[in-house]
């Protein structure tokens, strides 16, 4: 590479990578044929619209790459429809809002402290200023669950046209019947944000909302589901001409989110990363991803107790999926911000996080939030997790021993030499 600055900005992220242990539940390795998708010649080409429906010439090889894309995406989650152009998470959830609401329409989703995703209504976006969203949080805090009754009493009284089920900071199982259930009472789109357990669903260690009659499922590409940075849209219905639009029936919702995502708010597709999308589509659709699926889950659920017999108090009382959320505050009396720069200084990387009905503001937590995904990638096994629960204790205790925490260092990176990257 003739630019020296980026490209030694490049190594170093690699030896950044290779050297420290991500445990962000949100973050993960892609294989090498999704880096080799990503930065292909597919990026220099403009393809606005859908196959065999493009605004631009030269679509001959764009339109089979879109199409095994949507193709794959659609078997991995048993969909009638798949939309693999939304550039991110984001972009996905706002497309369907718009898709299906009128601004002043109403929103019951998950309360932010409470695992809830800043998409999902945080004040401070722009869905929060359009639309008016309404909050269902956790019934016991140690156990989990969702306040269904609460959840019900709501939709009955705000009249949602979106119940979302879903999260970025929640280590549970959501129970999509009662979801659906209650959907159905109030005749609600059924949406799921399953961003960061997509990979679970696929490896069939978690449920599919739409197994249970869930309408819309948004997702990005890039958590459990080992893919590029990006969006994915899938939905029941019939699959109509994107060109027109469409009446604003539950049926008629793949065409509704297709309008919405082109013309409605997106311009080109990125069809290098379409590319890469459908490659990790097809390494999701082996029974090997099964296998690291599970592996996940076992990880995560080894690490939570073994967390716990070095005294971290863990929101829920443990984890069912891929994510473990500790409370460092009522553990050890240290805000989240102080865990993560004194977890970093030993090369483990992961987020500070808000815990429920959180008394510590937003950039000074009470939490921790970290997980499996990534380290699963690279091999860990329930074994190794004693090792990492070790680690994050001393480093908490020894937080302001730079010299302790540079010999902590010294022996991760000596660990992870024997899991490599899949590079
Ligand atoms: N930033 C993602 C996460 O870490 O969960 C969600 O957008």
């Amino acid at each position: 590479m003739q630019d020296t600055q980026i490209a030694d900005l490049i190594a170093a992220e690699e030896k950044r990578q290779r050297e420290g242990l991500e445990l962000i539940p949100s973050e993960n390795y892609v294989s090498k044929d999704v880096l080799t998708a990503l930065g292909s010649v597919f990026t220099n080409k403009y393809s606005e619209g859908y196959p065999g429906r493009r605004y631009y010439g030269g679509q001959e090889n764009t339109d089979p790459l879109e199409q095994l894309a949507i193709d794959r995406a659609k078997q991995l989650f048993k969909a009638d429809h798949a939309n693999v152009q939304p550039h991110s998470g984001a972009p996905a959830n706002e497309a369907v809002y718009s898709a299906w609401l009128e601004p002043g329409d109403t929103v019951l989703a998950m309360e932010l402290s409470h695992g809830g995703h800043l998409t999902h209504g945080a004040p401070v976006t722009r869905s929060a200023q359009l639309y008016n969203f309404i909050r269902y949080g956790m019934k016991n805090i140690e156990t989990g669950e969702i306040d269904y009754d609460h959840l019900r009493e709501l939709a009955l009284k705000h009249k949602p046209k979106i119940i979302l089920a879903g999260f970025s900071a929640y280590p549970r199982e959501l129970d999509y019947e009662k979801f659906a259930a209650i959907g159905k009472e109030v005749g609600a789109l059924l949406m799921a944000d399953m961003a960061h357990i997509a990979g679970l669903i696929v490896g069939g260690v978690a449920k599919n909302p739409f197994d249970y009659g869930f309408h819309v499922i948004t997702t990005t590409t890039h958590k459990t589901l080992r893919g590029p940075r990006g969006g994915l849209i899938l939905s029941k219905g019939i699959v109509g001409n994107p060109l027109k639009k469409p009446e604003k029936t539950l049926e008629n919702i793949p065409t509704l989110i297709d309008r919405s995502i082109f013309p409605g708010m997106q311009g080109g597709p990125h069809m290098h990363v379409i590319a890469a999308k459908a490659v990790a589509f097809r390494e999701a659709l082996q029974p090997e991803f099964k296998g690291y699926a599970a592996q996940i889950v076992k990880n995560a659920a080894v690490l939570a107790e073994e967390l716990k017999k070095h005294g971290f108090n863990l929101v829920t009382g443990g984890t069912s999926n891929h994510l473990i959320l500790a409370d460092v505050y009522k553990s050890f009396g240290i805000d989240g911000g102080v865990a993560e720069t004194a977890l970093d200084a030993i090369g483990l990387t992961l987020n500070k996080n808000a815990v429920a009905d959180d008394t510590l503001p937003p950039f000074r937590p009470s939490g921790i939030r970290l997980g499996t995904p990534a380290i699963t990638t690279r091999g860990f096994k329930e074994e190794h997790m004693s090792q990492l629960a070790d680690w994050m204790k001393q480093a908490v205790d020894k937080r302001d021993d730079e010299r302790a925490l540079q010999e902590i260092r010294k022996q991760v990176v000596e660990f992870v030499k024997s899991f490599p990257l899949p590079l």
